[in-house]
């Protein structure tokens, strides 16, 4: 197998890289020891609750769960290098950025519960993260929407000065949708404030990324949009820091969108509803997880002398304790008021919504209230 993650100069069809093959950062990318601290507990974190939710799911307490496994440097790292004004519009798994912002765990885990603890009231399949308070918007499960609307969204900041940029992600697959096509031709024609991020991480459920498209990698699709594109590598923390940091300046400045692919895998199922070992390889699977993004951190980390096998020990066990509580709580809400089922959409509600809600209201009055 050619070395994927080879580093190499050109923008759209080479690899943007900081750390090299021994895990020593190349250059200084300006964060200070404590932002990388940071940032490798929420690595870290976002690792464990991974695995700790995925047993929820296996135990019947949740209906499904999307892992993250070896894509996390995106998310994470996007989070730092965006101000906190500006919006996240995720795919299917970059919804943690979230909690780098502080929005509260259990609030957060909730989602998967769709309970009363839940910001979404119920309305979401689990793993569709989002909170206002966080300026995150839940991705619509549909592949591709999340891109639209984080061009339109930048627009509308744009017209009212706001300051502020998006970003939306897809997936390899999610290119092959007209959203995509439709956002970046949108998006570049009217220079919008928007950072638009293809998380490459070689499948769409069953189907490969070579399969999605003719063109010899997904950010060369940024030349002929008219913008430009960077090819980084998805599993360096520091080098998505770096790229979508530039990226979110050139926007911000008025410059206009930017077409990032991250270069990554995923190392664990598409969903809690598949089996990846009836369509990939395990030679494949050993390749990528040489290059896992968090070990690679880790090993970066501890070169710099800023985490040794005690901390690191010391940081799982309460990483685990931190998890283990917000399951707990999130898990101890009931169900959402039924009356939820009637509002955010009408103003004032239609007459045929008045007599259902009475009608529910009527049936199941211990329940709706
Ligand atoms: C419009 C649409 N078509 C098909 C699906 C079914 N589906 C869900 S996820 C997925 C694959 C998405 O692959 P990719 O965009 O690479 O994202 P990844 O899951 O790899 O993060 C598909 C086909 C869908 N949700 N929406
Ligand atoms: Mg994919």
């Amino acid at each position: 197998m050619p070395d994927v993650l080879a580093a190499s100069d050109d923008p759209v069809f080479g690899l943007h890289r900081v750390l090299d093959d021994a895990c020593h950062a190349t250059r200084d990318v300006g964060l200070d020891d404590d932002a990388l601290l940071r940032m490798y507990r929420e690595l870290r974190r976002l690792r464990l609750l991974d695995e700790k939710m995925l047993l929820v799911q296996r135990q019947g307490r949740i209906g499904f769960y999307g892992e993250v496994k070896g894509q996390e440097a995106t998310p994470i790292a996007t989070a730092f290098a965006l101000d906190r004004d500006d919006w996240i519009f995720p795919g299917l798994r970059e919804g943690a950025a979230m909690l780098v912002r502080g929005f509260p765990l259990a609030t957060y885990l909730a989602q998967c519960w769709g309970n009363a603890l839940d910001v979404q009231k119920g309305r979401q399949m689990p793993s569709h993260f989002s909170g206002r308070a966080a300026n995150q918007v839940s991705w619509s499960s549909c592949i591709g929407p999340q891109v639209p609307q984080a061009v339109g969204a930048a627009m509308a900041m744009r017209a009212r000065r706001a300051g502020s940029i998006a970003v939306g992600f897809c997936g390899d697959g999610a290119t092959s949708e007209p959203d995509v096509h439709n956002a970046l031709t949108f998006a570049a024609r009217f220079k919008a404030p928007v950072v638009l991020v293809c998380q490459n991480n070689h499948w769409a459920i069953s189907v490969p990324c070579r399969a999605q498209t003719a063109a010899p990698t997904f950010a060369s699709k940024a030349v002929a949009y008219g913008i430009p594109g960077v090819r980084v590598d998805g599993n360096d923390a520091l080098a998505v820091y770096e790229v979508i940091r530039e990226a979110a300046a050139r926007a911000r400045r008025g410059d206009g969108p930017t077409f990032i692919e991250s270069v990554t895998y995923r190392m664990g199922a598409h969903s809690s509803s598949d089996d990846p070992t009836r369509y990939r390889s395990n030679d494949e699977v050993a390749y990528w997880a040489q290059r896992d993004p968090v070990e690679r951190f880790r090993r970066f980390m501890a070169a710099r002398g800023l985490v040794t096998e005690a901390s690191d020990a010391a940081l799982l066990e309460e990483l685990a304790a931190e998890i283990q509580s917000a399951i707990a709580e999130a898990e101890r809400h009931g169900p959402p008021n039924r009356d939820g089922l009637f509002e955010d959409v009408y103003a004032e509600l239609p007459w045929n919504l008045r007599e259902q809600r009475d009608a529910l209201r009527a049936a199941e009055p211990a329940k709706s209230h």
